[in-house]
């Protein structure tokens, strides 16, 4: 198996973004966003999906984090869809109910490659260190419609904002992992269209 990596080197006047991907790590990362509790985030991603994750971003985080957030999911989005090629042998499909204390997720993905995000989360719901509420769905619309995957995020129940994102990152975490393994009965490209 040629080992499945990825570098994106992503520059604009807003952010400068570099991503080393692993999908078949340890688990192992390196974050640095300028964001505390972004970098809390990804490092638990990249913990629960075992890929190991190097993220450097540079952004204009003096305007608002929303410029960062948008375009680390656009890198890692694009970092996967890089990592994965043809998707020759993977499960495809993953899905997770992840509980975190109060709070329970459902994130269900499908590396279809076709982007569609469905989301649905409690409205008004606090900001965590700065880090606006609403950051959530924009940093996944980036990574679903830069990695082409079908996901489906729900946070079923919960109270505190912090469990709530938690909750979806280490969500998203397990079913990533779970859609990119290889699985050895596929010998193929997991679709009846033979392409993905
Ligand atoms: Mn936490």
């Amino acid at each position: 198996m040629t080992s499945r990596q990825a570098q994106i080197d992503r520059r604009t006047s807003e952010t400068k973004i570099q991503i080393d991907l692993r999908i078949d790590g340890r688990g192992t990362s390196q974050i640095a966003t300028k964001i505390p509790f972004f970098d809390h985030m990804l490092t638990l991603f990249s913990r629960h999906s075992l890929c190991d994750l190097t993220v450097n971003a540079d952004g204009d985080v003096e305007v608002d984090f929303h410029h960062t957030v948008e375009d680390v999911g656009i890198a890692l989005g694009q970092a996967f869809t890089k990592a994965l090629g043809d998707k020759r042998g993977i499960r495809r499909y993953g899905w997770a109910y992840l509980p975190m204390d109060e709070t329970l997720a459902r994130v269900v993905i499908d590396f279809s490659g076709r982007p569609f995000l469905h989301y649905k989360a409690p409205e008004g719901v606090a900001s965590i260190g700065g880090f606006s509420f609403t950051l959530l769905e924009e940093f996944l619309r980036a990574f679903c419609t830069n990695a082409a995957v079908n996901l489906h995020v729900e946070i079923l129940y919960g109270r505190d904002a912090h469990h709530m994102c938690e909750a979806v990152f280490k969500g998203l975490a397990k079913a990533v992992d779970q859609a990119c393994q290889l699985d050895p009965r596929v010998e193929d490209i997991p679709s009846t269209k033979g392409t993905l």
